[in-house]
């Protein structure tokens, strides 16, 4: 599969395209947007999540509800689009009518933590605008409708179906080694901070409150389950082959994302061996793991066992409560500039991160299935499935 997103934070849309998935998928703009009104979910967003709305239109690739094997195109408009037109505008404007619009100014006292002045000196730029423009997790809605379009492929051909959660907010940690399942999916959804154990989930709304009460922002951890997941997705034998090492980039290339574990992760390196591995046992339903550590890869395959990931989102960097910067106009210490921002973006990272698996996964199954059918991939699951030497 290959995927591309386009797009500026308060351009008029994002557009996103994947090519490779074969005819059959189901697709309705319906099912995009709701994944795309999961993203906007979640404590401690800002007042962007309330007055804008994600206008999802299939500009080709889909056709009665399933797709036809060529490239899937998705456009996610932006309803803030008309009060930027002349800021973001494609085409060159009359400096004249830029002077007077207070949303022009120029971004000159760049926000640590954020793209801003690698960007503006990588770049050339003189402010951040051209940077932040496309540094924003805006970008991430035009991913989480690629990824409704991937676990659509991914439950029809391999039965393949993906959760998140909130396990760590700031302080506050829900109870280690309890894994949603996808019924649990409406109930999380349904979750202030997407957090399954009632009482951790009361703390991470304290911590919210808490941070927005001191003009600060806060991280956290969400973890990735995917259910299905047959043996032998990746392999062993090149690098960038490994499945593990797929997902973690992918992961990885979430904004404000700074550390990813697959399975156990760190943990693993603090235990000895005998506690670090899953044991393999022989079971009435085939030969199975005792313990899930290792996170349903081994060697860069997947092992057929439970997939999960995690990954640690940093605190936004916009912070209300301005940190140190320097204002690249007249080298003069100043503070960040601040318009409004998300206190926490953690629920909403989940739903992104879920997004991210089910593209590497999708990629993982055309791969090692192919097919220009569903009816054909499926065949060629059940196949394989079905010959495995090993059981
Ligand atoms: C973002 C800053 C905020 C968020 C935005 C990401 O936008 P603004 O500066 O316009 O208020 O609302 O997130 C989204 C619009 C979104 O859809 O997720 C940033 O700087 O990354």
């Amino acid at each position: 599969l290959r995927w591309l997103t386009a797009g500026e934070s308060h351009g008029p849309a994002l557009v996103a395209t994947l090519e490779g998935l074969p005819a059959g998928v189901p697709v309705t703009t319906e099912m995009v947007a709701d994944h795309l009104a999961r993203r906007r979910l979640g404590y401690g967003r800002g007042a962007r999540m309330k007055f804008e709305r994600d206008e999802v239109t299939f500009l080709g690739g889909v056709r009665h509800g399933l797709t036809l094997g060529s490239p899937v195109a998705i456009m996610v408009g932006n309803t803030e689009w008309p009060k930027w037109e002349k800021v973001m505008a494609a085409d060159p404007v009359d400096p004249a009518e830029l002077a007077d619009l207070a949303r022009n100014a120029p971004l000159t006292r760049p926000r640590p933590g954020h793209a801003d002045l690698a960007g503006m000196q990588k770049y050339g730029f003189a402010e951040a605008r051209p940077v932040l423009e496309r540094a924003s997790a805006r970008e991430t809605a035009a991913r989480v409708a690629l990824g409704a379009v991937a676990r659509s492929y991914l439950k029809e051909t391999a039965g393949i179906e993906i959760v998140s959660h909130v396990v760590e907010l700031a302080g506050a940690k829900a109870p280690y080694g309890v894994y949603p399942k996808p019924a649990d999916v409406e109930k999380l959804d349904a979750d202030p901070v997407r957090c399954l154990d009632p009482d951790a989930s009361k703390a991470m709304v304290e911590e919210i409150d808490r941070a927005h009460k001191d003009g600060d922002t806060l991280g956290g951890v969400v973890e990735v389950l995917a259910y299905g997941v047959p043996v032998g997705l990746g392999s062993h034998v090149h690098w960038d082959r490994r499945l593990d090492a797929r997902l973690a980039g992918a992961l990885m290339g979430i904004q404000a994302i700074k550390g990813v574990e697959i399975g156990d992760g760190f943990e693993l390196a603090r235990v000895p061996g005998s506690q670090a591995h899953d044991e393999i046992v022989p079971t009435d339903e085939g030969v199975r793991r005792a313990s899930g550590r290792s996170g349903g890869t081994e060697g860069g395959l997947s092992t057929g066992e439970l997939l999960r990931v995690r990954a640690a989102m940093k605190p936004i960097a916009t912070v209300p409560r301005a940190l140190r910067t320097v204002d690249v106009s007249t080298g003069e210490p100043a503070q960040a500039h601040h318009q409004r921002s998300d206190v926490c973006a953690v629920p909403a990272a989940g739903i992104v991160a879920e997004a991210m698996v089910a593209l590497v996964l999708a990629d993982a199954v055309a791969e090692k299935f192919g097919g220009d059918s569903v009816a054909e991939t499926r065949r060629n699951v059940q196949a394989y499935l079905d010959h495995l030497h090993i059981r």
